[in-house]
């Protein structure tokens, strides 16, 4: 091989390096990936997305080979009788039978619309410029209620229960299954059962105003042992009712909008906040969770959220801030 042959065999070998880092990393990033189902209802999101897509490559293959042959081909005269049969299975019997097996496979896969197996639980979800409320229903009818967190049990089906207080938005967690409108006046159902145990991530795909791309919510789930003392430990009121943070949280005016079971229980208007700081993220999804973050959210949350429905508390002393912080931090 010449000096030639082997800078181009180097060139190959690089581009074959870079074509498999890229394709391993992007494997990484399976917490949000309609490829990676961790679900029932993804696994056939995906299986119908293989079948599809290489059902097109073979059609585009037999075509460009037919395009490519009818080009190249030898030139020999056809009867009519052949052409006339070669335009009839290659134009009409082909495409419609072909087309017809992969509508039929596509269809088989719409839910059932006579659902009539209850679920193992039900949670009831409003979608809010730009956080998720979410409560959920125990089996005496009591609802539970928290926000921008999802923890769901392993091998179980869960009905969430979809609706909207303002605009339209969109309930998808790619690695569990297809998306669901949440909308104003509607009510819509959707139910993904859970196959694999993780940390997921759902997203808000309908976009619903300057913070839509920060509207998400981590999605955990654990086998069902730790998620039953998961929803034991939601049920309690907050871990600490008393002191100068709770003091600080009730003087600010924190509680005409959030609740915290226990302490303030008239706010409506944002997220629970009973047992806010066992919670991985700050601001659905925005932030990780630490009290650097949660500092800043007080001063500017418009800054981290753009056209956030919370006010600047900006004007708060350093001292009381810092106690509302470590207070809510330790709302477990
Ligand atoms: C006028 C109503 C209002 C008041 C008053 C208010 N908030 Fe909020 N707060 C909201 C709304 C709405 C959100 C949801 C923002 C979003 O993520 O889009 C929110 C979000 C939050 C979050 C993030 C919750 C989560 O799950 O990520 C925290 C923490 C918070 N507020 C703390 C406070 C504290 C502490 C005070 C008092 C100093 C306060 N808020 C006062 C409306 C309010
Ligand atoms: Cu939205």
């Amino acid at each position: 091989m010449g000096q030639a042959g082997r800078a181009i065999d180097d060139r190959y070998w690089r581009l074959a390096f870079v074509a498999i880092t890229a394709v391993s990393l992007g494997a990484c990033s399976s917490q949000q990936s309609a490829l990676h189902p961790a679900g029932e209802q993804a696994r056939d999101v995906a299986d119908l997305f293989w079948f599809m897509t290489i059902s097109g490559a073979l059609v585009w293959c037999i075509v460009m080979g037919t395009a490519i042959y009818a080009v190249l081909g030898k030139k020999r005269p056809r009867s009519e009788r052949f052409a006339d049969r070669f335009v009839l299975i290659g134009g009409v019997v082909f495409p419609t039978v072909g087309l017809a097996a992969l509508l039929v496979y596509g269809l088989s896969m719409l839910p059932s619309w006579t659902e009539t197996e209850a679920p193992d639980l039900r949670i009831h979800v409003v979608a809010e410029q730009f956080w998720w409320r979410m409560a959920y229903e125990g089996a005496d009818g009591v609802r539970i209620d928290t926000a921008n967190e999802l923890h769901l049990p392993l091998n179980a089906t869960a009905e969430f229960v979809l609706t909207s207080t303002d605009v339209i938005h969109s309930f998808w967690i790619p690695s569990l299954g297809g998306k669901m409108d949440a909308i104003p006046g509607r009510t819509n159902v959707l139910r993904l059962t859970s196959s694999k145990a993780g940390v997921y991530r759902g997203v808000c795909a309908e976009f619903c105003g300057p913070s839509h791309a920060l509207m998400a919510f981590p999605v955990v789930v654990h086998e069902a042992d730790d998620f039953a003392s998961w929803l034991e430990q939601q049920r309690r009121p907050a871990a600490a009712s008393t002191g100068a943070g709770a003091e600080a949280f009730r003087a600010a005016g924190c509680g005409a909008c959030h609740t915290v079971r226990g302490v303030s229980e008239a706010g409506s208007v944002g997220p629970d906040l009973t047992h806010f700081g066992s919670r991985r993220t700050l601001g659905a999804g925005t932030l990780p969770l630490t009290a650097a973050h949660l500092a800043d959210w007080l001063v500017a949350p418009e800054h981290i959220k753009p056209g956030v429905r919370m006010p600047s508390f900006a004007t708060l002393p350093d001292a009381e801030r810092d106690a509302i912080v470590q207070f809510l931090l330790e709302l477990k």
